[in-house]
Formats: C-alpha cells, sequence, structure tokens
C-alpha cells in the first residue's frame, strides 16, 4: 500500500467518523425534542375524596371547590368549601342526564353531559339550573381560559367554544412530535400557567397543552396516586388549580383520596400568566 493510499483511507475514515457523530448528535437533539418532557411532583396535602363519587369535573374558585359526578340516575353538581371540604350545596339531575365536564366562567358554571348533546348554565351560588345549551358530539372534560370554554369529547381534538353562543371558535389537535403515540381520550381538563392540563382516560397520565397549536409541552405520571381497586372504571379524572397554593388538586372516579400535587423545578410556566394568578394579584391589589 503507497503511502499516499494509506493516507486516503485515513482521511475517509476520519470523514466518516465526523459525519456519523454529527448524524448521532442530531439523533439525539430530534429525540430530546420529541418527547414531551415529564414533570416531577410533589404532595403537598392529602385528604379524604368521598368514594361514592363518579368524578367528572373539578374546579375551584374563591375558596371554593366544585365537582361533577357522573351516572345515569345519580349524577350530581357539588360544591364544597376548598379549606373544610364542607358539603355547601348539591343538586342533583334528572336521571336521563348523565353529567360530564364542568367549569365555571363568571360566576356560572358549565356543565356538560355526556351524550345528550346538551349542556347546562348552573348559578354558582344555588346550583340551579339558569340555561341548556346545544354542542355537538360527545362532552367529556371542559375548562376555560378566561375568554373561551375548552372541551374535549373523547377524541384528540380540542374545541374552544364562545361562552354566549356556543358556537365553535377554534379546534386543536393535541399531538406530540413523537409519531409513535397515538393522543386520543382527553377527558377532565384544567387551565393553568397558559396550558391546557388534561387527563388521558384509563391511563395515570395528565398531559400539558400549547392551547395554540396543541403540542404537548409536559407529561405527569401519576401512577404513584393510583389506587388499587379491582373497578376498572375506577381512573385518575379529576384537575383543579389551586392558584393560592400554586399547585393542582388531583383525584379519580370513585377514589377515597384527593391530593394536592406541587410540580418540580423542571416546569418552567409559559409567561402568559394563569387568570386564577391575575385574579389574586388584582384582589391582592384592591385589599391592599
Ligand atoms: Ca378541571
Amino acid at each position: 500500500m503507497t503511502r499516499s493510499f494509506k493516507t486516503l483511507i485515513m482521511k475517509f475514515n476520519a470523514q466518516k467518523l465526523f459525519s456519523l457523530a454529527i448524524a448521532a448528535l442530531c439523533f439525539n437533539t430530534s429525540a430530546v425534542q420529541a418527547a414531551p418532557a415529564e414533570l416531577g411532583f410533589s404532595i403537598l396535602e392529602q385528604r379524604q375524596h368521598d368514594a361514592r363519587t363518579f368524578t367528572q369535573g373539578l374546579e375551584i374558585h374563591a375558596d371554593k371547590l366544585y365537582e361533577s359526578s357522573g351516572g345515569y340516575g345519580k349524577s350530581f353538581v357539588r360544591k364544597m368549601d376548598l379549606v373544610s371540604g364542607a358539603i355547601l350545596k348539591q343538586q342533583a339531575l334528572p336521571a336521563n342526564w348523565f353529567a360530564e365536564g364542568l367549569s365555571l366562567h363568571n360566576d356560572q358554571l358549565f356543565l356538560l353531559s355526556w351524550q345528550r348533546q346538551q349542556g347546562l348554565v348552573l348559578n354558582s351560588n344555588t346550583l340551579k339550573p339558569i340555561a341548556q345549551f346545544r354542542y355537538q358530539g360527545q362532552g367529556w372534560g371542559l375548562c376555560n381560559d378566561g375568554q373561551q370554554l375548552i372541551m374535549s369529547n373523547g377524541s384528540a381534538t380540542l374545541q374552544f367554544i364562545d361562552p354566549k353562543t356556543f358556537k365553535i371558535n377554534n379546534t386543536i389537535t393535541v399531538h406530540s412530535d413523537d409519531a409513535s403515540e397515538h393522543w386520543k381520550n382527553l377527558n377532565e381538563l384544567e387551565f393553568a400557567y397558559g396550558l391546557v392540563w388534561a387527563n388521558i382516560w384509563q391511563s395515570n397520565k395528565i398531559i400539558a397543552i400549547d392551547p395554540k397549536t396543541g403540542l404537548i409541552k409536559y407529561q405527569l405520571d401519576l401512577s404513584r396516586l393510583t389506587p388499587k381497586k379491582s373497578d376498572p372504571n375506577a381512573v385518575l379524572n379529576g384537575i383543579a388549580f389551586d392558584a393560592k397554593q400554586k399547585a393542582f388538586w388531583v383525584t379519580g372516579k370513585l377514589w377515597d383520596q384527593q391530593y394536592l400535587i406541587k410540580l418540580a423545578d423542571n416546569f418552567k410556566p409559559n409567561t402568559m400568566l394563569n387568570k386564577d394568578i391575575q385574579d389574586q394579584a388584582e384582589q391582592k391589589t384592591f385589599s391592599d
């Protein structure tokens, strides 16, 4: 082998190695970007949850906890004191209504039914129905961003709905860059830190979604909170943001416990603040 040929081979190997290194680097970078970041959490508080409740919606407003419970002939909406847990009011629904997602907007509670394609507006003080509205398809979870209702229907689609006209303003498809994961069964919702937080039905997972693009920014695995029950209906389903504690109350259908969880430090909130944090800041300014 001539010296110049040897040099050529060495040069070729060096170039090849360099190319492989760059390819590996690119691959790793895209892999990191593809999967939504996994969020850790710590438990700040744990308390009893009524294990007869088939939790469908969970919402906090002005130190009150609102909960909707499903099932034909047994659906209801309940209002509780957030600190003591005492039941302040409860409204039963007609036997042919299956209560689903619940969200409080402008002092009114918006409640979905599962398959009736009809929702109720309730007075948040009395829990009495004051109006009805219609929507297309199934109703699963509900939250709002301060302007629009945001609704899930068991698919990967979220609908943004005008709370006065009930017209759909926008829809997004929830997705991640990781093509191997097919997202669906989005259920109970919560709006916090400029993101939509969603339970995935029949999983122990909560995902945090960018409401503009549908891209999943974070995911949480709540397996360690999930009770070991043989009932397949006893799944994680309930997220309510406690703005004062900057933490989430979470529970599930037929769970006997609920948990206040604080996100780990790797959570970086969107610059857009949650409407409840803004409300809280305004209240503080007035009371100063
Ligand atoms: Ca909620």
